[in-house]
Parts: C-alpha cells; sequence; structure tokens
C-alpha cells in the first residue's frame, strides 16, 4: 500500500536546513494494508476511473484514507442540514465549524503543516519520463509500482477525444496529448495497448497535424528525446546571459520562472543534446508524424503550432528574431571560432544550474527546472555527484491519489496552506478547542522562515534577498515570494497575540523585523508588489514570449495577491509594533493601496492571477483595502467591490466562477450555473470585511446556508472544480482549499456577523 511520510530524509544523497520538515513523500510498502484498506482504496479508484469525464479532480482519497486511520476521527458531532426557508441559529453554524474543524486537524501531519495534492498540470510528468529514460534512471527512481501508477493517472485523464489537456480540466492539445502519448511508451506501453486507448491518442494528434504542430516547449523535449530535430526548434541562445544586465531583455530581467526554465533549455539547445537513439524513439518518429520522418520540412516545423495549442500566439516580431536567430547567428556559433563563445556561455549557463541546484538542496524553483537541471548535470557529465544529488528529491513532487501518481506543480504548497489554516481556525474563535493543532503549525511556520540569503553576491547570480522570507513550500526549497512572506508573517503575527500556553513561544522580534525588511523590499515604484523579485523589466517584453501556451511569463509583474497580502501583513506588523520603521511602512502601505486602487477592473472586481479568478482577486483586494484603514463609506472602489461581488451570487447562495474567467478575462460562471464551496468561501470573506453585515446581512445568511449544507457526513467538504491557476492558462490543484475556505468565511460570519448582531 501507498504510505506518505513526512518530515523524512532517509537518503545519503538529501541535503537539508531544517531537518526535512514540510517534506512529503509517498512510498510503496507492499506489506502494508490489511485487506479492508486494499479494498477500499479499489473501490474509490475504481469509483474515479468511473466518473472520470464528468469528474476530472480527485479529492486526494488515498491520503485522506491513510490519515483516517492514524488519526482516527472518534465521536463526531450529528451533521445539520439547513432547509431552504428555515432559519439557523448560531448554534448550527458552530457546530459546522466543529465538525470541519475536528476533521481538518486530522489531516495535519506531525509536522504541523497540512500536506495535500498539488497536482493539475499535464505537462510535467513528461518531462520527468523522458529525463528519466535518457539518462538510463527510469528504473533506479520508479519502481513497477510508480510506473504502474502514473499509467493509472495519465489513463484516467485522456479526455473523451483521445487527447490530454493542459491542465486535467482542459481540452485537449497537441502540448498535451504528444507528451503524454509518449511519456506512456516510454513507462512501457505498447503502440496499441490500453484497449484503443493509445490508439486514440494517436489518432488525435494525426489529426490535428502531428506532432510538429506541438509547442515550442513539446519541441524542446522531442528534441532532446531524439524524436524531433533540433533544427525545427526556435532558437535558444545561451549566449544571452553573457550580454549587458542593461539591456531590458537580458535573463536576469526576467520573471525567476521563465528565466530558470530557459536556461537549462538553453544550455542543452546550445549543445543541440539528444538522448540515446532506441527503439522505441525509432518508433516514436515514426508514430508522431502524418509524413515519413525524414521528410518533414523542419524549418516549417519551427513556427507550427496547432491551433488548440495557442493562447499567445507568435507576434511577427518574433518570427523576423528568430529567423534571423536561426540561419544567421546560429550557424557563427556553431563553428570556429564562433563556437568559443559557445562554449563560454554553455560553461556560464551550467555555472548558474549548479547555484539554482545547491540553494535549493536540488528541489529547484519548479517542477520544470528540476527536471530540466537534472538532465543538464547528466549531460555535462553523468557519474558527476549532482546528478545523483538530484534523484532523490525527484519524489518531492510526486504525488498519489486515487487518480493515480502526477509530478506536482510545485514540492507542495505546505506553508502557504499552513498560514491560511491558521488565520481561519483563528476567525472561529474556539481556540482553545483547537489550540494543540495551533501549535503545532505555529512549529510549522517557525521552521519554515528562510534564515538566510543566498550565497555569494547576489546581483550577480541575480537574486533578491531572502533572508527573513517565507517560502511558498518549505525551507529546503528556500525561494523567497512576497505574498507567502505576507501570509507567513500575518500567520506569525496572530499567534504571538495568543497565550503561550496554548501555542508556544511566538517567533523572535528579530525574525519579524527580517520579515518586515524583504517585503519593504520587494516594493516596486508603482506601489505594487510583484511574486518572487522586483519587476526589472518592461511589459513590452512578452513580445518575446516564446511560450504558446502561457501568457505573461517573461518578467514578474506587479498582482494584486501580492501587494493585498504585504498591506496587510504590515499593517497587523505595526499595530503590535508601532515604532519599527514607521515612516517607511506607512508610505509603503500608501502606495500599495493606490496601486490596488488604481487597477481595479471597470465592474468593480479585481483580476486574480494566481486563483479563479475576479473572486479571488477581489477578495484580496478588498482584505488589502480594509486592512489600509479605507470602508465602504470612504472608499469607492470598495463599494463597487460590493456590488461587483452581489450581482454574481447565484439563486443558491453561493458564487460559482468557472477557470475560464482567467483565460478569457471576462467573469463566467460554472456551467449550469452551479455554486462552488471556495469561490462561495472567497466571495462571503470580501464582503464580510467590507461591512455587508449591517447593509443587509441576507446574501450571507444565504451563503452560510449553502456552506453549511455542502458539508459532508465526516466533516469534511466536497472537492469541486480546480480552483488555482498560472500564467493566465493553466490550472493547479489547491486541495486545502476546500476545507480551508469554508471554515474561515463561516467562522469570521459567525463571529463578525451572528455574534456581532446580537
Ligand atoms: C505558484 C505557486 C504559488 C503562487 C502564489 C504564492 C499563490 C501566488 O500568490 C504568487 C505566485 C506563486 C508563487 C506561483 C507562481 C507560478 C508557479 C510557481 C505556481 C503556480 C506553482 C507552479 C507555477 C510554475 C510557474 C509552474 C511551472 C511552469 C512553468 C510555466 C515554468
Amino acid at each position: 500500500m501507498w504510505k506518505l511520510k513526512i518530515a523524512e530524509g532517509g537518503d545519503a544523497w538529501l541535503r537539508t536546513t531544517n531537518e526535512h520538515v514540510g517534506r512529503q513523500i509517498w512510498e510503496f510498502d507492499p506489506k502494508a494494508g490489511s485487506p479492508e484498506e486494499l479494498a477500499e482504496i479499489e473501490t474509490v479508484r475504481q469509483h474515479f476511473w468511473d466518473h472520470r469525464f464528468e469528474k476530472k479532480h480527485s479529492s486526494d482519497l488515498l491520503m485522506r484514507i491513510q490519515f483516517s486511520k492514524e488519526n482516527p476521527l472518534g465521536a463526531i458531532l450529528p451533521q445539520v442540514k439547513v432547509k431552504d426557508e428555515e432559519d439557523f441559529t448560531e448554534e448550527t453554524v458552530t457546530n459546522t465549524l466543529r465538525r470541519a474543524l475536528t476533521y481538518h486537524s486530522t489531516l495535519q501531519a506531525h509536522d504541523g503543516h497540512w500536506p495535500g495534492d498539488y497536482g493539475g498540470p499535464m505537462f510535467l510528468m513528461p518531462g520527468l519520463v523522458i529525463t528519466l529514460s535518457i539518462t538510463g534512471a527510469l528504473n533506479a527512481v520508479l519502481s513497477e509500482e510508480h510506473e504502474k501508477e502514473m499509467r493509472r493517472y495519465l489513463y484516467n485523464h485522456q479526455n473523451k477525444d483521445g487527447g490530454w489537456g493542459l491542465h486535467i480540466e482542459g481540452p485537449s492539445t497537441m502540448f498535451g496529448t504528444v507528451l503524454n502519448y509518449v511519456a506512456l511508451r516510454l513507462l512501457g506501453e505498447g503502440a496499441n495497448d490500453g484497449e484503443g486507448a493509445m490508439e486514440r491518442g494517436r489518432d488525435w494528434i494525426l489529426n490535428h497535424g502531428g506532432a510538429t504542430a506541438i509547442t515550442s516547449w513539446g519541441k524542446m523535449w522531442l528534441s532532446v528525446l531524439g524524436a524531433f530535430e533540433w533544427s525545427g526548434n526556435n532558437p535558444l541562445p545561451p549566449e544571452i546571459w553573457l550580454l549587458p544586465y542593461v539591456l531590458p531583455f537580458h535573463p536576469g530581467r526576467m520573471w525567476c520562472h521563465c528565466r530558470m526554465v530557459y536556461l537549462p533549455m538553453s544550455y542543452l539547445y546550445g549543445k543541440r543534446f539528444v538522448g540515446p537513439i532506441t527503439p522505441t524513439v525509432l518508433s516514436l518518429r515514426k508514430e508522431l508524424y502524418t509524413v515519413p520522418y525524414h521528410e518533414i520540412d523542419w524549418n516549417q516545423a519551427r513556427n507550427l503550432c496547432a491551433k488548440e495549442d495557442l493562447y499567445y500566439p507568435h507576434p511577427l516580431v518574433q518570427d523576423v528574431l528568430w529567423a534571423s536567430l536561426h540561419k544567421i547567428v546560429e550557424p557563427i556559433l556553431m563553428h570556429w571560432p564562433g563556437k568559443k563563445l559557445r562554449e563560454k556561455a554553455l560553461q556560464n549557463a551550467i555555472e548558474h544550474i549548479h547555484y539554482e541546484d545547491e540553494n535549493t538542496r536540488y528541489i529547484c524553483i519548479g517542477p520544470v527546472n528540476k527536471v530540466l537541471n537534472m538532465l543538464c548535470c547528466w549531460v555535462e557529465d553523468p557519474n558527476s555527484e549532482a546528478f545523483k544529488l538530484h534523484l532523490p528529491r525527484i519524489y518531492d513532487y510526486l504525488w498519489v491519489a486515487e487518480d493515480g501518481m502526477k509530478m506536482q506543480g510545485y514540492n507542495g504548497s505546505q506553508l502557504w496552506d499552513t498560514a491560511f489554516t491558521v488565520q481561519a481556525i483563528i476567525s472561529t474563535n474556539l481556540i482553545k478547542e483547537y489550540g494543540t493543532i495551533l501549535k503545532k503549525a505555529h512549529t510549522y511556520v517557525k521552521n519554515s522562515q528562510v534564515l538566510e540569503d543566498s550565497p555569494g553576491d547576489l546581483d550577480s547570480w541575480y537574486r533578491h534577498i531572502s533572508k527573513g522570507a517565507w517560502p511558498f513550500s518549505t525551507a529546503d526549497h528556500g525561494w523567497p515570494i512576497s505574498d507567502c512572506t505576507a501570509e507567513g508573517l500575518k500567520a506569525a503575527l496572530l499567534l504571538s497575540k495568543l497565550p503561550v500556553e496554548i501555542v508556544g513561544r511566538p517567533l523572535d522580534t528579530n525574525r519579524l523585523y527580517d520579515a518586515v525588511n524583504v517585503i519593504l523590499s520587494f516594493q516596486n515604484a508603482d506601489g505594487g508588489f510583484a511574486t518572487y523579485e522586483l519587476t526589472r523589466s518592461y511589459p513590452w517584453l512578452e513580445l518575446i514570449n516564446p511560450a504558446e501556451t502561457f501568457g505573461d511569463i517573461v518578467i514578474d509583474y506587479p498582482y494584486v495577491e501580492c501587494t493585498s497580502a504585504s498591506i496587510q501583513a504590515l499593517k497587523s506588523f505595526q499595530k503590535l509594533y508601532p515604532g519599527h520603521r514607521q515612516e517607511e511602512i506607512d508610505h509603503c502601505i500608501r502606495k500599495a493601496t493606490m496601486f490596488i486602487e488604481k487597477i481595479q477592473e471597470s465592474d468593480g472586481s479585481w483580476y486574480g492571477s494566481w486563483g479563479v479568478c475576479f473572486t479571488y482577486g477581489t477578495w484580496f483586494a478588498v482584505k488589502g483595502l480594509v486592512a489600509a484603514g479605507k470602508n465602504y463609506n470612504n472608499c469607492s472602489s470598495i463599494r463597487k467591490a460590493c456590488d461587483f461581488l452581489l450581482s454574481k451570487q447565484r439563486s443558491s447562495g453561493g458564487w460559482g466562477e468557472s477557470y475560464l474567467s482567467c483565460q478569457n478575462k471576462v467573469y463566467l460562471n460554472l456551467e449550469g450555473d452551479r455554486s462552488h464551496i471556495v469561490n462561495t468561501g472567497w466571495a462571503m470573506l470580501a464582503l464580510i470585511d467590507a461591512g455587508q453585515a449591517n447593509r443587509d446581512p441576507t446574501p450571507l445568511h444565504r451563503a452560510a446556508r449553502y456552506l453549511i449544507n455542502s458539508q459532508m457526513q465526516n466533516g469534511d467538504f466536497p472537492q469541486e472544480e480546480i480552483m488555482g491557476v498560472f500564467n493566465r492558462n493553466c490550472m493547479i490543484t489547491y486541495a486545502a482549499y476546500r476545507n480551508i475556505f469554508p471554515i474561515w468565511a463561516l467562522g469570521e460570519y459567525r463571529c463578525r456577523v451572528l455574534q456581532a448582531s446580537t
């Protein structure tokens, strides 16, 4: 049986700064599991498979089953449902909250965080599988059971039309279909296996123009595998890193995720690296294309892209730029004396790769550069220590649920979920009852702060400061993020106000100061906050975004979420430490508030970039403005926001926003006008903050009723549609949101709507 292990190392090649706190790994133990347990797991797997086209999101049930055995619930309060016409009392809400909190506490790990599935994207696992098969490490890293679960996952998420999407809920794309088809082949499936599934996948590819129409990232992966020619790729010259930093398009100025993905890609491109040509690779050359491989026009292929994949079409300047690099510059760099420069550029690139590896303990900033860096280390030297150090960190990205084993979008969302959960629990004011959970969560928050800057001269590695920041996941990952620092700080400050006997010792003041220092350092001149770094270049740089499937990736833009979270954290800090850097903080908050007001949409909403979408953005914006001292009466932005939210409430009392809002940048309800508990939580929290209870509490009562009635028998809430997003177009799972936001919204509702009115 699969077992989730928390905060364990157990491999001589693993490095850690904090005893692996937050690390979550699935291991297969052939001896574990009673026949009943194994049968239960089979049942939930079968259920997923049977309903896979209607319900594409798994419910993280393997972890839930395991935890229900390890932390048995005991007696649970009886469930109360509220009829439509009926009023409910505070007791009903408190009962729902107790049931929800008791259940949610069973999901807390011993190190204090809430583990969970962070899957969703469908373009990650193929990169891993391709890298492992090229390097010959497939069997060393993945057991038969791993491979079986990965195949299960891939088959579970094949769309009805035979293709695969960019993410689990998305329509089929060439990128998703070719890569997942290839992954299945490398995981041992024959071209006609899967009771017709492989054939349907291939048909999808061939009916949509064949793999020459895959996106640029797909072209790169197929090229290293040997199933595509490098001459069919647009250039990714590593020399760009050697140009002076003053140039606006220097990679050091790009968004760290963009820079960190194109860095290893440029290394592989610069080397024109191709893995061993195996019989499977030769066969793929036949399976994936509409014409024989040797007849493909590779020059034409450079700019082909299936219409299903095209979110960000190349502007003409790009085609001109790539053509001139391809035809004029590359031939020079591939031959003496230009080759000397190429060697220097490759050397420089691999040094930056090693720096990133070392300073994330080989986790790397994200799943894409994780496997690319690993491949580069192997290409540099197959026997290198660096490659060996990469291997055990692969498991940090793998997660098993009833839909199989997936590769996650990060090494988890540990700190983020823990910081939110702390705020949610405290909002209920049931602190004494759930004190032990808060204490453990507090430990996690304290143990996960980043205590040092990255080593060396930060500027020459293009790194921002990290000391005092919080990461999104674990301290070993270590990349600082503005809003994670803010949410971490908010949680730490709230906990510091509670009795030490209940929640343990507060964080040292100096470490609070460090966090404030990081937050202040993240503010841009326009008042806004970006994610990991300052905005270092101009939005027009998006013109050279070559990734057809992702929008807004080239620079780190300022976001409403990051800006609002920073305001909130600084305000809470100031209330407790009014003397510390007072003027700077005041100034920072003033500018940030103006920034948020400025970017409001004309309908009163805010576009959220990292959650779905206008409900998420509006929740953050309102919370930030209110924290800064604005209210319904003195701020027209807040009034407009309330009108916007109220206009979107569904007849059920809830809110339900489709992920298509993110892509289209226009609010869209979920299909069939369904509501979604997480959207409902965000909208309720925003309205409560904006003082809706004093004007007309009815919408809040209706929303609360919707949440109460959505709770399941055991106190859990159902997993509905996917609610996280990145780069405008790709969705990502936040498995703990279904528990956190109903609790948080009902908690505030209980204390600030019901209790306030009595
Ligand atoms: C994340 C996850 C966390 C997220 C929040 C903190 C929630 C957000 O408020 C700021 C942006 C951030 C840090 C974020 C950015 C983009 C990430 C890193 C991700 C969504 C997780 C995965 C995604 C990353 C880009 C995926 C890899 C794909 C590429 C296109 C490189």
